[in-house]
């Protein structure tokens, strides 16, 4: 079965229901469904088929959900881009992922002509952006349809250990278990009203939130951005009862209210997840608005992974929950050994959900699987069942407002500038970001002079923004272990 195709069939039961109102501009299941038809026609005109990657770099918009349902319905691969990216960056996505084509937009153009190396659409262009308009709807989709379940649907990049973003392929089985397990826990129904405002570029914004909407026939209302006043008053209008975000949102929303309590009366379920909920949020939440937070844990390679309960009052903080329906968790020892119940090791995770490889590298699919092992370090409570509790990364990794930032990413590009001799990038506590990256610099002797500010805008032209240090300290030298390996914690306890 193929995403666009489960959602079409959604349209068909009731066409004149709501399915997206994007900024206030409302848009019925049979205009989604028309509108992806139209795009899916003029992709397939444009020569896109089956397996080709086409990437998307579009401000959040109806545009976006249009040609991503479009490219699925063709079989091809959706490669989803942060429009924040630099030239570098998205150079980088497209070369990798062999895309043979780019939809972006005018300010798209101006990240450099890496994005013209292969044919691209502007779609603020009327020049360029004719195509879906007045176009025929694909045919109804029939039993040639070309999609299969394990056929690759999106290509997703995450970073590493060293630097270079690998992209991982997401298929369309992957997708429907994942939607349909959420479905089952969350109680979803197409009587819901989803409140949207993360980025389309993100599996949470996409596939969970998105996908999990239009998947089940409910309704969407999306914000272009988040901004905690508008979620209030959006709230407050009394139709939405289901919201998602990171918890830098959530902290963002508390602190909006300022102590008074807000109209919640039509909600039914505030979701976190993408980053650790701290204990002292859930709670300042549930005292300002009577809901505990329901926490899940999920990663762009393996969707959605666990759970906490749909009962408010199983709902615990700092748990993640249990696996969802159909995803099977160890929790495994540095030998390879599964731990004893209650003690901490690496979860590693199997099931429907789990991605199919890292697209053109072999060696590194074989070494995530065959159960996927996810870098987060945690335990299992043999009292409660199993309860899941993270509690670190094996790996290096910033997680900053809910964006994953790879400490080697931004030291290579640190590392690159002449006066800088070498860096190390950690994570400092922060109380609206959870974390942020903070970078430790020592220069080269004799290459002149350079300030925190230069070094940050050198970060600027090279990184999308969220990656880019928002402090940098000058040290004489950095601390090493005897294997001469940077000891972050030092740096993280000296500095932070
Ligand atoms: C924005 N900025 C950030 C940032 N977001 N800096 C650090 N960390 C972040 N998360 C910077 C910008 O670069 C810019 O810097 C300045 O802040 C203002 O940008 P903005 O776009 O106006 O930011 P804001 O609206 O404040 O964004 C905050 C936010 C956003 C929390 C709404 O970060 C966000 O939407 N986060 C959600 C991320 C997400 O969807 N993650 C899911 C990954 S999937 P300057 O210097 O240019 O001014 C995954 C799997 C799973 O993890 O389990 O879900
Ligand atoms: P990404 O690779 O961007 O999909 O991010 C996945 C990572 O986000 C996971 O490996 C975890 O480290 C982290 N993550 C997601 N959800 C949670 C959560 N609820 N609590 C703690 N960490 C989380």
């Amino acid at each position: 079965m193929n995403l666009t195709e489960t959602i079409l069939e959604k349209a068909r039961l009731n066409l004149a229901k709501t399915a997206i109102v994007f900024e206030g501009r409302s848009h019925s299941y049979g205009e989604l469904a028309r509108s992806v038809g139209q795009h899916a026609g003029w992709l397939s005109r444009l020569g896109v088929k089956k397996g080709d990657r086409v990437a998307i770099q579009l401000p959040k918009g109806l545009e976006f959900i249009h040609l991503h349902l479009a490219v699925l319905a063709l079989g091809a691969v959706t490669l989803p881009l942060n429009p924040g990216y630099t030239a570098a960056e998205t150079g980088y996505f497209l070369s990798d992922s062999g895309a043979s084509l780019l939809f972006t937009d005018r300010a798209g153009t101006k990240r450099g002509p890496e994005a013209g190396k292969i044919p691209t659409v502007l779609t603020d262009d009327p020049e360029h952006y004719t195509g879906p308009l007045g176009e025929a709807a694909l045919e109804e989709p029939g039993p040639g349809y070309p999609t299969r379940a394990d056929d690759a649907a999106m290509i997703c990049y995450t970073s590493g250990t060293t630097g270079q973003p690998k992209g991982a392929v997401i298929t369309h089985q992957n997708l429907l278990s994942n939607t349909a397990a959420l479905h089952e826990v969350w109680h979803w129904t197409d009587r819901d009203v989803l409140l949207h405002v993360l980025p389309l570029f993100h599996v949470h914004g996409l596939c969970v939130a998105l996908h999990g909407s239009l998947c089940k026939g409910a309704t969407v209302v999306m914000l272009e951005k988040f901004e905690a006043a508008r979620v209030w008053r959006t709230i407050a209008e009394g139709t939405c009862t289901m919201f998602m975000g990171v918890p830098t949102i959530y902290q963002r929303l508390v602190a909006d209210l300022d102590g008074r309590r807000p109209d919640t009366g039509s909600m039914r379920v505030f979701v976190s997840g993408s980053a650790p909920l701290g204990e002292g949020l859930f709670q300042k939440f549930q005292d300002l608005t009577g809901f505990r937070i329901l926490e899940r844990y999920g990663m762009t390679e393996a969707q959605m992974i666990a759970s906490n309960p749909y009962d408010p009052d199983r709902r615990i903080p700092k748990s993640v929950g249990y696996p969802l329906p159909g995803v099977a968790i160890r929790v495994v020892a540095d030998s390879g050994e599964e731990v004893a119940a209650g003690e901490i090791g690496e979860v590693w995770v199997k099931g429907d959900n789990v991605f199919q490889c890292y697209w053109h590298r072999p060696a590194e699919t074989a070494k995530a699987g065959p159960w996927l092992k996810t870098g987060d370090l945690g335990y299992r409570d043999p009292r409660d069942g199993g309860r899941l509790y993270l509690v670190g990364r094996a790996r290096e990794l910033v997680i900053s407002g809910g964006f994953n930032v790879y400490p080697k990413e931004v030291e290579n590009v640190l590392d690159n500038h002449p006066a800088v001799r070498e860096s190390a990038v950690f994570a400092l506590d922060d109380e609206d970001l959870g974390e942020r990256v903070a970078a430790a610099v020592v220069l080269e002797k004799g290459k002149g002079e350079v300030t925190a500010a230069e070094l940050v805008g050198h970060c600027k032209e090279h990184l999308v923004g969220y990656k880019c240090p928002k402090e940098v300290f000058f040290v004489a030298e950095l601390p090493k272990n005897a294997m001469g390996k940077v000891q972050k914690q030092v740096l993280k306890s000296t500095l932070g």
